[in-house]
């Protein structure tokens, strides 16, 4: 009885599979599936497939703990006049006026060098409580190879980004900036990453030395100088290190130096006083364990992976029920892992006896 329940079940496995395999071919989908092959019998066979990398920000929402406006209030920026010499200018931000409002939108939308907008925070404070937040939650699991801020006006001294792999209950450090990494951060300066700590995150001051006056981007790119961003494939802690479903930024400090100089000019130091963005980019996948080509909005309107090689999950990260004949694997360059099998349906049907 076992033998024939055995056999059975290799022959509709079979079947099932043909039928797959036809069901691909028939549907047209042969030669514009991702995630199949043809393989050298004529058949198809799947391979390993990802959803486009994209700018996951783009148009996406970004709630900010600071937004300038509402009452609107002035901010000063020093520009570089043509004989070289520093001159301070001011603006009004206004949220109820199109033409001087900087409102959050701004940190997303479609960037034009020719047309700026930036988003602005209400002028701080200078000193150690100056924390601006920015929050991007991005719906799903996804694979991040940057994150990147362009600034309108000074860059902060200090900031440190944070990712959720939770959607927001909990949060762990990604980067951090500083030009004191030790004093604000509690971290080295510029530490060397080895494959025993590759989920560290890194403090640098490498952001600190360039022009301060504008038009400046910082941009972290998460696998850099890592030691098994070259075999990625392989290595599940640096895959889960790029995980992330939403990502948030703290400014925590505009000027490097202390607070006796900031007293000296308060009054001025004020209106000088803010954070203000251009563009924030984060470049990725959407998750799907090389089982998908794309993402979708699902059922229940939320973003998953169209599932491909059996899979199933919002992240294809385990087999679709009956195909637990193999263990679940994340599809490589060299194997696709499909999930497989009908033969635990089929035992179910035929107990041994
Ligand atoms: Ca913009």
């Amino acid at each position: 009885m076992a033998v024939f329940v055995v056999v059975l079940s290799l022959a509709v496995v079979a079947l099932c599979q043909n039928s797959m395999t036809n069901l691909v071919t028939f549907n047209g989908r042969k030669s514009d599936d991702p995630c199949y092959e043809e393989s050298l019998n004529g058949g198809l066979k799947p391979k390993r497939c990802l959803p486009d990398f994209e700018n996951i920000a783009f148009g996406r929402e970004v709630l900010t703990s600071s937004t300038c406006g509402n009452p609107p209030t002035r901010h000063c920026f020093n520009t570089v006049d043509e004989k070289g010499e520093k001159q301070r200018q001011c603006q009004i931000c206004d949220s109820a006026n199109a033409k001087k409002r900087h409102p959050a939108f701004y940190l997303t939308d479609l960037h034009n060098a020719n047309n700026v907008t930036c988003w602005q925070s209400e002028p701080q404070m200078p000193g150690s409580s100056d924390n601006v937040t920015l929050l991007l939650s991005l719906g799903k699991k996804y694979e991040l190879t940057f994150v990147s801020l362009l600034f309108c006006s000074q860059k902060p001294d200090s900031l440190a980004v944070y990712k959720s792999m939770d959607y927001g209950k909990s949060w762990l450090p990604f980067q951090f900036y500083s030009s004191q990494c030790r004093k604000v951060y509690g971290r080295p300066n510029r530490a060397i990453i080895t494959k025993a700590n590759e989920q560290e995150p890194l403090c640098t001051d490498a952001h600190s030395t360039i022009d301060p006056l504008a038009g400046s981007r910082i941009a972290f790119s998460t696998m850099e100088n890592r030691p098994s961003a070259y075999d990625f494939d392989h290595s599940p802690v640096l895959q889960d290190w790029v995980t992330a479903t939403d990502i948030k930024i703290i400014f925590h400090r505009l000027y490097p130096y202390g607070d006796e100089v900031i007293k000296e000019n308060e009054a001025i130091l004020r209106e000088s006083s803010y954070y203000s963005v251009a563009d924030l980019a984060v470049g990725g996948r959407c998750k799907c364990n090389g089982h998908a080509s794309r993402c979708m909005v699902g059922r229940d309107g939320s973003l998953t992976c169209d599932c491909k090689h059996n899979t199933a999950g919002r992240d294809c990260e385990k087999c679709k029920p009956f195909h637990f004949d193999r263990p679940w694997g994340r599809a490589t360059a060299r194997e696709a892992n499909e999930c497989k099998g009908m033969i635990f349906l089929f035992l179910a049907y035929f107990p041994s006896t």
